[in-house]
């Protein structure tokens, strides 16, 4: 049989955490025939939930599933890992200003990359969901010097599902006639989702759409802020459809993207569409062998431009204000 597959996940008794675990368990994260095993961080206070979501999973006697660990020690929650979840974080509270935020959450990633440099398997593909993700990402990327810089990622497939669901609802073709779109930029409101490149039906969605209007009015804005349309409506924020997004962030890292189409995920730039180097900002990427690659030559208008170029420049100046911290 084979050697399960470590995967730990960060706030593993949050509420992401609640609808993600199952669903790694039940072999949707890597594959039906690949077996995992959980490595659970949380605080100490989150420990006690942890292991009541641990007995469930247990409850489940998912035959994928070969054991679970529960810990607060980073040191041991990366040990060996093949695949982490980073989806703990601090979250803004009142008063919070961003650099507070920043500064919070970088106590949290910065020692969390160390433990990854220092324990976690030589294969080891991170995705960063905790927010602010992009630039946590950067932060424990920054902190594990030993580990190619490719293999942390932050998440934007909800953003791109989203785009992917308004557009389908628009035009009523449905989500599996729809490719090429992207997100471009921060996980944040100055994302911006491009349907310049995106195909409905074999045709151009710009053409289909023909209306800059509803891209810029309805469109970007609905994408951009249906995290807070979410909470308004829900009381709570995103959580099974943050975890859906993660599930298939990581499979499509491990399995690839579908020839001829391409997803979107926070990577670390090279330099490509004069995102400055070493952000991890979002690009339209495929997958294949194990490894994201940003799709390449795409002909970028004024109106993408403008946009792309603003949500780039908040990564840069959070990318700042953590360097002014010492935290990368
Ligand atoms: P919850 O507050 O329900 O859960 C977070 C959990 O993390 C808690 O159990 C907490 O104890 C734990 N935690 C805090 N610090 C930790 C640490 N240092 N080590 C281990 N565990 C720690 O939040 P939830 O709704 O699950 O959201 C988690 C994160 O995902 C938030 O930062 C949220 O903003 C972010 N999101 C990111 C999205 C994205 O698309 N990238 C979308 C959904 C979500 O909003």
């Amino acid at each position: 049989t084979r050697t399960p597959v470590n995967v730990t996940v960060t706030g593993a008794a949050g509420q992401i955490g609640y609808a993600l675990l199952f669903r790694i368990a039940s072999g949707q994260l890597l594959g039906a025939d690949v077996p995992v095993k959980l490595n659970l961080l949380e605080i100490p206070q989150g420990l006690k939930a942890a292991e009541g979501t641990a007995m469930e999973l247990d409850d489940c006697a998912f035959p994928l599933l070969q054991g679970i660990d529960i810990t607060d020690d980073p040191n041991v929650a990366f040990n060996g890992a093949n695949v982490a979840l980073l989806v703990g974080a601090r979250p803004r509270t009142k008063g919070m200003e961003r650099g507070d935020l920043l500064e919070a959450n970088g106590g949290i990633f910065k020692p969390q990359g160390k433990a990854i440099n220092d324990h976690a398997a030589d294969d080891i593909k991170v995705l960063v969901v905790g927010n602010p993700a992009n630039t946590n990402a950067l932060i424990a990327q920054a902190a594990a010097p030993d580990v190619p810089a490719e293999r942390f990622t932050a998440m934007t497939r909800l953003d791109h599902n989203r785009a992917l669901s308004q557009l389908s609802k628009k035009t009523g073709v449905p989500v599996s006639e729809i490719s090429k779109l992207t997100i471009w930029g921060n996980h944040s409101a100055t994302q911006y989702p491009d349907v310049f490149h995106a195909e409905v039906a074999g045709k151009n969605a710009a053409e289909v759409l023909n209306d800059e209007q509803w891209l810029a009015d309805t469109f970007i804005p609905t994408v951009a802020k249906r995290g807070a349309a979410i909470i308004e409506a829900r009381g709570a924020s995103s959580a099974a459809s943050a975890a859906n997004a993660a599930i298939d962030h990581v499979y499509t890292w491990v399995n690839g993207t579908p020839a001829g189409d391409w997803t979107s995920a926070g990577v670390v730039s090279d330099g490509s569409y004069g995102v400055a180097e070493g952000l991890i900002s979002s690009f339209p990427v495929t997958a294949k062998d194990g490894k994201f690659e940003i799709v390449q030559g795409l002909d970028i208008n004024d109106f993408s431009r403008a946009r792309i170029d603003a949500s780039v420049k908040e990564l840069e100046e959070e990318r700042d204000a953590v360097r002014g911290l010492g935290l990368i």
